[in-house]
């Protein structure tokens, strides 16, 4: 009798040390899907000394429409517009579609409570179809043909400060350079209003990189009540050197909710606004009866929302997240966003 009860003693207090320390189970109780922000979103968290993690997104955006301010163009309307780069006098070449495809593989590691290193390395796809029209009289069309262009893009390091992390609330600052190490010289072939096929260096939008290196900063401030968590960012990203030229600065505002739907999954809304610069300088070579050969007719102000996904899995946890453009006013003609959509995997140790 009493060796059966020292022996169910034993047995619970084996059990009791098999368990969570307290401190441990608090953090376990913030340990929801929701720990992580929408999965677009870039830098949205910071870690806890010691803590590592390691990313993988994948990203796609199409792209149709032309867009002249908040306007919609059709292909005549663009090709009664003059042509900057020279002869013949009108754009002559409309871009009809576009795809962009980006992997992004991610690092981050806490030296300290107050602050973690975040680094990414990016590798881009893109594919444009386009078609060809005479340069002159009744424009009819020559023909259609894609330009393509794959490898690496950019690569950057960042340092996230942790202002606050009390009650729920948590405030960081995001402070990073971004090396832009694609090439920005990439050829294809194209089909001229001419009716022939040359090789030509593709217009800029169609370029990996910039060679160019921008600043990085960011401030992200976050509140979570019980299921439900309210988050804010403002980002910017300025050039601080470039080579010929590079893409324009952008300033992006973010703003989204979470809720839990049970112990492992949370949804997102979030609302993204941003405002992008044109291309600074440019390539005397990339010159096309395109509108994607001025510098000038990149950027705009994009408002677009996004709905979420993220479960927890039993290692890492993966996102899902859907955007579609509400407004765009683009720096044009320009072709506009359609939809995008980004999926990722998270593993932190
Ligand atoms: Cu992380």
């Amino acid at each position: 009798m009493f060796k059966s009860f020292y022996f169910s003693l034993l047995l619970i207090f084996s059990i009791n040390i098999s368990t969570e320390p307290m401190d441990h189970m608090d953090h376990m109780k913030n340990h929801s899907a929701k720990m992580h922000g929408p999965i677009g979103l870039m830098g949205d968290h910071f870690h806890r000394k010691g803590e590592s993690m390691v990313s993988i997104r994948y990203m796609e955006m199409h792209m149709n429409h032309n867009y002249l301010g908040t306007n919609k163009l059709f292909d005549q309307n663009i090709l009664e517009l003059p042509n900057p780069t020279g002869m013949p006098k009108n754009l002559s070449v409309v871009p009809q579609d576009m795809y962009m495809d980006m992997v992004m593989l991610g690092g981050m590691y806490a030296p300290s409570d107050y602050i973690t290193l975040m680094g990414m390395i990016m590798l881009e796809q893109k594919s444009m179809d386009l078609r060809s029209y005479k340069p002159m009289m009744a424009r009819d069309k020559v023909g259609d043909f894609s330009t393509r262009s794959s490898g690496l893009s950019s690569i950057n390091m960042s340092l996230l400060f942790k202002i606050l992390d009390r009650d729920g609330s948590k405030f960081h600052a995001q402070l990073g350079l971004q090396s832009s190490i694609g090439k920005n010289n990439l050829k294809d072939n194209v089909l001229t209003p001419m009716g022939t096929i040359n090789e030509m260096i593709l217009p800029y939008g169609m370029q990996l990189g910039d060679k160019s290196y921008t600043l990085l900063s960011a401030l992200t401030y976050s509140k979570t009540f019980e299921i439900w968590k309210f988050g804010g960012q403002i980002k910017s990203r300025i050039n601080v050197k470039n080579d010929q030229w590079n893409f324009g600065d952008s300033y992006e505002t973010n703003l989204w909710v979470q809720r839990d739907l049970n112990q492992i999954a949370a949804w997102s809304l979030r609302l993204k606004f941003q405002d992008i610069e044109s291309i600074k300088g440019n390539n005397q070579n990339i010159n096309a009866p395109a509108q994607t050969a001025n510098p000038l007719n990149y950027g705009g102000k994009i408002l677009t929302s996004g709905i979420g996904l993220n479960i927890m899995l039993p290692k890492g946890s993966v996102g899902l997240e859907f955007y579609k453009p509400i407004t765009q006013d683009l720096h044009g003609p320009q072709m506009g966003m359609n939809w995008g959509l980004q999926a990722g995997y998270h593993l932190s140790f």
